[in-house]
Parts: structure tokens; sequence; C-alpha cells
């Protein structure tokens, strides 16, 4: 009976605790970012235009939302933020199913999974829903168009170049990704792949691909993992925000400065420090906040007719100017701009801005 007791209380606390996480997302990134849509119609209300991040707890992810706000805000309508707990696909196809009820006019999707989450977005597109696709593309089916930070080829190739110069030319390199399902990383990781494939990187080799799934937590034990693993190892790419933060302050923690080298695509407020302290000489990224803000704009260009996502179509992104849709694969997108690169001399004049 006690023992009884005891397994009933262990699960009304646990239902307490994730009710209050909830609650918590629901207020913070996971939740409507103004006005609470009115139930069963769009009649006479303002246009709402949604977005779904990969997943909270995410500084990037956040600052990519707030642009998509903005954007969406001055143009006078309805922003509604949302991201799961979790980057799974499975977690976004649940909200993708809540916006088609709730009948928004756009809807853009930073994707967990490039194929998985298509049944659920042509349910939208059939329910008249503009979708978009940004920073981590669904499949061309899955979306009217996409919204890619930067040229992929140049990410990888230049990602490789960087650790390789860092380390001088020869030795073990491991990358730290997000999730394995991730469309962007993935791409990136397999121009890095075509990259290292050079006669020139002979003596570099490729030791592993580890997954922190964007995950804090996850990805210091698997860089701790790595370093166990390879005793040897010089260098360290990761080409996410979350993992080469976590990279860094592992690195950090265990003195390992000039010993094992690190790059990727970081956050300037979060990498100030390790830029500053030389545990990363330099490492890449774009404006989160323009890539949401861009996004915002192609979604009003699709719900108000200038665009259908076809390559040649142009609209204008407010401040970011004229915009021209151009091919990708079989789909088409929209490109932001080249990855800038950040290092010791330009870090503090960033790390305030994202
Ligand atoms: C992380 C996310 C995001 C990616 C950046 C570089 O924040 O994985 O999708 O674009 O890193």
């Amino acid at each position: 009976m006690k023992k009884f007791f005891g397994i009933f209380l262990t699960a009304v606390m646990l239902v307490a605790v994730l009710s209050a996480c909830g609650g918590k997302n629901d207020g913070n990134s996971g939740g409507q970012a103004s006005g609470s849509p009115a139930a069963g119609g769009d009649s006479g209300a303002k246009k709402k235009f949604a977005i779904i991040y990969k997943n909270t707890g995410n500084p990037y992810g956040e600052k990519e939302m707030e642009g998509y706000k903005n954007a969406i805000e001055e143009l006078g309508y309805e922003a509604i933020l949302k991201a799961p707990d979790q980057p799974t696909a499975e977690a976004q196809i649940t909200m993708i199913d809540e916006l088609i009820s709730q009948k928004v006019n756009a809807l853009a999707i930073v994707g967990n999974d490039p194929d998985a989450l298509q049944p659920a977005l042509e349910k939208a597109m059939n329910a008249g829903i503009k979708v978009l696709s940004l920073d981590s593309a669904v499949n061309a089916e899955s979306r009217m168009l996409h919204i890619n930070q930067a040229d992929p080829e140049r990410i990888g190739r230049t990602l490789v170049q960087g650790i390789v110069e860092m380390i001088g030319g020869s030795g073990e390199i491991a990358i730290l990704s997000a999730t394995s399902q991730a469309t962007n990383q993935n791409l990136w990781i397999d121009w890095m792949k075509k990259e290292l494939e050079d006669p020139k990187y002979a003596d570099v080799k490729l030791v592993k691909v580890a997954y922190g799934d964007d995950l804090r937590d996850k990805s210091v034990s698997e860089t701790e993992a790595l370093l166990k693993s390879y005793p040897n190892l010089k260098g360290i790419i990761s080409p996410t925000t979350v993992g080469v933060a976590a990279a860094g302050k592992v690195l950090t923690d265990k003195g390992l400065k000039g010993k094992v080298q690190l790059t990727g695509l970081g956050l300037p407020s979060e990498m100030a420090e390790y830029i500053q302290s030389g545990i990363c000489q330099w490492m890449y990224l774009w404006n989160p906040l323009d890539v949401g803000y861009l996004s915002g704009y192609a979604a009003d260009a699709l719900v108000n007719g200038t665009i259908t996502g076809a390559v040649g179509d142009k609209f204008t992104a407010g401040k970011l100017g004229e915009k021209e849709i151009i091919a990708d694969g079989d789909g088409t997108q929209v490109m932001l701009g080249d990855p800038f690169k950040f290092d010791a001399s330009n870090i503090a004049e960033w790390k305030d801005v994202y």
C-alpha cells in the first residue's frame, strides 16, 4: 500500500512538473506571440502567420522567431511562435495539426526531418495555408519555398578549410552536429566530406560525426565522449550554435586550448568568451534575425499573391530590399546572403547583437 502510494505520488508530481514546463514554454517561445486567435474562424480577424522552430531553449531559434515576428508585426498581422520541447518531427506534426485547426494564413517551418512532415504539410497546403521552410528545409513537395541562410557548399567547404588551417594541415578531426535528421546540418556535412576528398587533405582524418541534438547537455557529453574515444583528436567542427558553444565550454573546462581546435557556426553572444580566450580562433554565422525577418516577408508575399514560389518571382522583403526566388534542386529558395566570419577583431561589436 505504502509502495503504491509512493508510485502514485511520484506520478502526480511528474504530471505537475510536466504541466509547469509546458506552461513555461507556452509563455516563452512555444506560445502565441500576440493576441489570441478566435476559435473556429478568421473572418474579419487579423491574418495569422505561424512559425515552428526545431525546439525550445535555443537562443539562435529565439532570434530567428523574433525576426519573423518583427516582420509580421511590421506588416500589421499576428505572429504565432511555436517550438516543441524536443527536436523531433512527431512533435512538430502535432503543432502543424493545431495550426491547421487554427486556420492560420501561413506556416513557416524549421524542419526536424526533410520527409517526415510531408503528409502534415500537404494537409496544410490543401487547406489553403501557404507553407514555407527556413533554416532547415523540408523536401520540395512539402513546401512552396525555402529560405536559405547561405550557400551550403560554401558553408561546408569553408568550415573544413578553417579547421585544417587551425590544426596545421594534418591530424584527426571530428564533427559535432545537431540531430541526425537535421536537413541543414546534414547538407553542410555532405559538403565538408566532399571538401575532404581533395588530395591536399590526405593527412586529415574525419574520425566521427557525433550528434548533440541541439541540446546543451547532450552536446557537452558528446564532446566529452569524442575527447575520450579519440585522444589524438586535434580539431572539432560544430555546425550548430548549440554544439559549438557546448564544445567551447568542454575544451575550456578541460584546459585544452591550443591542443584541440574548434570552429563552426556559432552565435556571437554565446561564443564571445571562447573567441576572446582563444579556444575558438574564428567561426561563422549569418544574422538569425534576418533569416526570420526574410521568412516573414516571404510568407506575406505568398499570402497576398505577389509570389507563388516559382523561380524568377520577386518580392520586397522590408528593410532587406528586393529578393528573387531561385532554384534549389527540385524546389525553390531565396538566399539571404554570405556567412560572416567572427574572430577576435570583431566579436566585441557583435556579441550584443545576436
Ligand atoms: C543551431 C540550429 C540551427 C542552425 C544553427 C547554425 O542553432 O541547428 O538550425 O542553423 O545552429
